[in-house]
């Protein structure tokens, strides 16, 4: 399999830290998103979305969107299994995913992002603003799911699941940002232990530590 990948993306980091805990190999193909590459011609044919992460399956298959491509893998590769077949286990755990694929990440997307600055014109102070208040939104809602349905170590028990690999990189998203988090203890509880797993490591060790967003 092949990766189309950005060090700094949340949504690639998801999928790097999916296929770490399934044990697969794959080759890592970089997309610079600081240089436009994610709009290029080529990268175009890919994933007409225009971003990462797209996986190239070992048949060839192009797929984007991370919770697509999770459930592509899960099914395929179902040990661990990160996406539960109990009902309502498995909503819980969609539940979290969504909140950040679907409400958190989309409203902090680079794209969006630099519409805010370059096309409407807001200072750098109403851009972080922006980040902010819906990062704390979401997060805190992240928050009092994990402590109502959740137990640790990670977001739903003793195993991880794909919640765990949606938080961990907002997370660590939200901190480059220079957000307090210090509210959300359960979050940060199931973020500090992911961390300090092999594969949730594997799938960080490729950041830059001078980026910035
Ligand atoms: N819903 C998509 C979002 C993918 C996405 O937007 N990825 C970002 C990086 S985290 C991207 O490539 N953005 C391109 C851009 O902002 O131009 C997914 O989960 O894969």
């Amino acid at each position: 399999m092949q990766l189309y990948s950005f060090c700094h993306s949340s949504t690639s980091q998801r999928v790097r830290i999916a296929l770490a805990l399934k044990g697969l190999d794959y080759d890592y193909l970089p997309v610079n998103l600081r240089a436009g590459e994610q709009r290029s011609a080529e990268h175009l044919q890919r994933n007409p979305g225009g971003s990462v992460p797209v996986l190239v399956t070992e048949d060839g298959q192009q797929l984007s969107q991370s919770l697509a491509i999770i459930d592509y893998l899960d099914r395929l590769y179902p040990k661990p299994q990160l996406i539960p077949t109990e009902p309502l286990a498995r909503a819980r755990v969609l539940e979290v995913a969504n909140l950040i694929g679907a409400d958190i990440h989309p409203l902090n997307n680079p794209r969006v992002l630099a519409y805010l600055s370059n096309t409407l014109q807001i200072s750098t102070a109403q851009r972080q603003a922006w980040y902010e208040h819906w990062v704390l939104m979401g997060l805190g809602a992240v928050e009092q799911l994990l402590t109502r349905h959740g137990s640790g170590p990670y977001c739903f028990g003793e195993q991880p699941s794909l919640a765990d690999c949606c938080v961990l990189p907002q997370v660590i998203n939200a901190q480059r940002n220079k957000v307090d988090l210090t509210p959300f203890k359960r979050v940060l509880a199931v973020t500090q232990y992911c961390s300090e797993q092999p594969a949730f490591a594997r799938s960080a060790a490729i950041f830059q530590p001078d980026y910035v967003e």
